[in-house]
């Protein structure tokens, strides 16, 4: 093989030289030598040995995390956190071209509230899809709690594909929680507001201003929220907090906690104490217990109203059908969290040292026996606390949320105040075992914690204030979560990891292999609709259209195609003040080839993943000339994936003068050239030979990676032939061009061959006769 031709595949391959002769550049160290340097207890080197993954592995657990004020979604894999992914959900993201192609637009379009962009968002809590209340990995949901919003990520491509805005909410907290089948994903209003496109004046809080709680209903078959037949309870102005499905025994009833339930409205400007002072003066707040199920058979029946598209239950038809009941809890509690078997509610109060554990049984048997203490000022029936209590149990100060274990009656409660884990006994209502944590701890997580049969295994703290644990990086911190160990008696501090994007307020964690994502989309895909994009373009069926409409308004349309290393079109003209419409498809079937497409001065960054189909469309509005190119690494010849839009004034001629050559070539480079490329066929038919000597078929993988091969060789053909006509008139500057080009197709064509051959010796393929 010539050297030229060897360190063309190296660099196709992503390979330096001379690798075989490395050195290493660390000393060979004992484990003891590495711990006294580093200072390491043997403590360390387990901690470190329980999570350290090495290079190639893989996680147990997913984890999906909120992005708090990023308005995005953190992936990151557990035990290594190791950060995988951000989607982009209620904010753009560029890298994955979120909110810059037209496809996504689309879906940012969705979340649009009063006509206006709404390009952030405060995601607090993550949800997985379940069947019988296990996670089924198929979707993820994501609330917004500035904005009342929700939104729906596919787990098969990771990508956001609907925002939902509640109708009648201005903020929101509960959400999103399912029922244990998907039904309906429950988001419960924060601060309570009139309903939408009503006002009131803040003297007529109690009267005019209203909390709830929204079913939004779920069609798992499509992936998407149905707001037509979702439904929202109308609540009193309590401030509704966090909310939870009920399951098992208690499937069927949603629980949602408030506080300020004082219903105190606050302003300093109007010299009265400010919201904090009356928020937090009873001794109680409620908790909601909405029955969902028979809401839903009402809302089939034809018996409840909409208002502003959603249907909505008024607290006084809720109170007639037995759908609302109200119980006292904690003086301003956060979190409601329901247990694995659904028979007991935890809820802890902010401003108490207890978590209380509500009985489902007791609740049930107070409701069939109207056994009540009395109403709210709205007429919702108050189930007395020592009706429904089944045991409360001293925790620490400022219990917020409760994630269960694996083993039966464990429970893991988050202290806030006191910066650290509570794990106790909820059937005995004992404390088993407390673990400091760095610092003030909001949400904690087991694996799949939120189902019926959480793994316990690993605990998460989402620790709001990393203070001093990290590299100083200026007076914005990142925030700090820490994995814990919790398979033993005594639960064990493994690793800190900085989240450096927004606060996230909750993450839920899914087993690894329950998730089959896609590698590829099918050709020409619109991923934001999962359809056939209108715009795909198949190679060789590129193509470019200028129309003009009635008014001499023009729009330049393209359909293009990318592919290792060109994108096609490569030149693009349209006059100034025309519209321009670009859609391009990534022809790739080869895993990880994404190709980028970025344009001066548009605003335009496309990510287009092998198959898919992505659009971009602006106003040429100045003359000039504006470079394009692909934005990702995907070839040796990347840098020359590139191309010009030519903005030229109205009625201008292109292409009309004859092009000028920056470099002549003679018959002796053309025929260096074909000597490089019949060497570098010999390479390919080796690989071939290797290839298709073994069960490649068995992998699907080699055979996309083949599909793609024999498209790359067969372009060679093409280019082969024009070389040879170029040389057969002696027209040696293309003829050299075209053998030139041949042998791009070439080298392609072996990247690919090598990658598949890698593939099946690292994969015990077999050979076949
Ligand atoms: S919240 Cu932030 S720590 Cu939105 Cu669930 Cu509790």
């Amino acid at each position: 093989m010539s050297t030229k031709v060897q360190k063309a595949i190296s660099i196709a391959l992503g390979l330096g030289f001379g690798l075989g002769a490395s050195v290493p550049f660390v000393h060979a160290q004992t484990l003891d030598e590495v711990m006294k340097a580093r200072g390491l207890t043997e403590k360390d080197v387990l901690a470190a040995a329980k999570t350290y993954t090495p290079s190639g592995g893989r996680d147990e657990y997913l984890a999906f995390s909120s992005g708090g004020q990023s308005g995005q979604v953190i992936v990151y894999g557990i035990p290594s956190m190791r950060i995988l992914k951000y989607i982009g959900v209620f904010t753009p993201e560029p890298w994955q071209g979120y909110g810059f192609d037209d496809e996504s637009k689309a879906v940012l379009a969705q979340g649009r509230i009063d006509g206006k962009d709404i390009s952030f968002g405060d995601t607090h809590h993550p949800a997985i899809s379940e069947t019988e209340g296990e996670y089924n990995g198929k979707y993820l949901f994501i609330n917004d709690k500035a904005n009342p919003r929700l939104a729906v990520i596919d787990l098969h491509d990771f990508e956001t594909k609907q925002i939902v805005v509640n109708p009648l909410f201005r903020s929101e907290h509960g959400g999103a929680f399912v029922t244990p089948n998907t039904e309906y994903v429950m988001e419960a209003t924060q601060y309570a507001a009139p309903y939408k496109g009503d006002f009131a004046p803040l003297e007529e809080f109690n009267d005019k201003y209203r909390g709830g709680l929204t079913y939004w209903s779920f069609n798992s078959e499509k992936g998407r929220i149905d707001p037509e037949n979702s439904f929202t309870f109308e609540l009193p102005p309590y401030s509704q907090d966090l909310s939870d499905a009920g399951k098992k025994d208690s499937y069927g009833w949603g629980f949602t906690n408030s506080f300020c339930s004082e219903r105190y409205v606050g302003g300093i400007e109007r010299g009265r104490p400010p919201f904090e002072a009356g928020c937090s003066s009873k001794d109680t707040d409620f908790l909601h217990i909405t029955n969902w199920k028979k809401a839903a058979e009402l809302v089939k029946a034809g018996k409840v109203q909409k208002k502003n598209g959603m249907y909505l239950i008024p607290m006084e038809q809720a109170i007639k059908e037995g759908l609302l009941y109200l119980i006292p809890e904690p003086k301003s509690p956060h979190g409601a969290d329901v247990t694995p078997d659904g028979k007991y509610i935890t809820v802890s109060g902010k401003l108490d040292s207890h978590t209380w554990v509500y009985s489902f049984d007791k609740i049930m048997k107070a409701i069939e026996g109207k056994k009540f203490e009395g109403k709210d000022p709205y007429g919702i029936p108050i189930i007395a606390l020592k009706d429904a209590l089944h045991t409360q149990v001293q925790v620490g100060l400022g219990p917020l949320h409760t994630q269960y274990d694996a083993k039966p009656c464990v429970a893991y409660t988050s202290i806030y105040v006191d910066s650290m884990i509570t794990k106790w006994n909820y059937c005995e209502g004992k404390v088993l075992d407390q673990l400091p944590i760095q610092y003030n701890v909001g949400h904690l997580m087991a694996m799949e914690g939120d189902s019926v049969t959480p793994d316990g295994k690993y605990l998460v703290a989402l620790n709001k204030l990393a203070i001093d644990r990290f590299n100083p990086v200026g007076p914005l911190h990142p925030q700090n979560h820490q994995l814990i160990d919790i398979s033993g008696e005594k639960m064990q501090l493994l690793y800190d990891m900085p989240l450096p994007l927004g606060e996230p307020h909750y993450v839920v964690a899914i087993k690894a292999d329950k998730l089959q994502p896609e590698v590829r989309y099918k050709s020409g895909w619109n991923s934001r609709t999962d359809e056939k994009s209108p715009f795909a373009a198949r190679a060789g069926r590129e193509k470019t259209e200028r129309t003009c409409d009635a008014q001499g308004k023009c729009t330049v349309e393209v359909l293009g195609t990318v592919i290792r290393s060109h994108i096609t079109p490569e030149i693009i003209e349209a006059e100034e003040g025309d519209t321009v419409r670009l859609h391009l498809t990534n022809l790739e079937r080869a895993q990880d080839e994404v190709h980028g497409f970025a344009m001066y001065g548009q605003n335009v960054q496309l990510s287009i993943e092998p198959g898919k189909t992505a659009s971009a469309t602006f106003i040429a509005d100045k003359v000039g000339v504006y470079p394009y190119y692909c934005t990702e690494f995907c070839s040796a010849l990347l840098l020359e994936m590139q191309g010009y839009l030519l903005v030229t004034n109205k009625g201008f001629k292109t292409g009309e003068a004859k092009m000028k050559e920056g470099t002549a070539y003679t018959k002796a480079d053309y025929q260096t050239q074909v000597k490089t490329n019949q060497e570098t066929q010999a390479v390919i038919d080796q690989v071939v030979a290797f290839i298709t000597s073994h069960n490649y078929k068995d992998f699907p993988t080699v055979v996309a990676l083949v599909e793609d091969a024999t498209d790359q060789l067969g372009h060679a053909e093409g280019a082969k032939k024009k070389a040879d006509e170029a040389a057969g008139k002696e027209d040696w500057q293309n003829a050299m061009l075209w053998a030139n080009q041949w042998w791009q197709y070439q080298v392609k064509t072996a990247d690919l061959g090598l990658r598949a051959k890698t593939y099946l010796e690292q994969n015990q393929a077999k050979k076949v006769k």
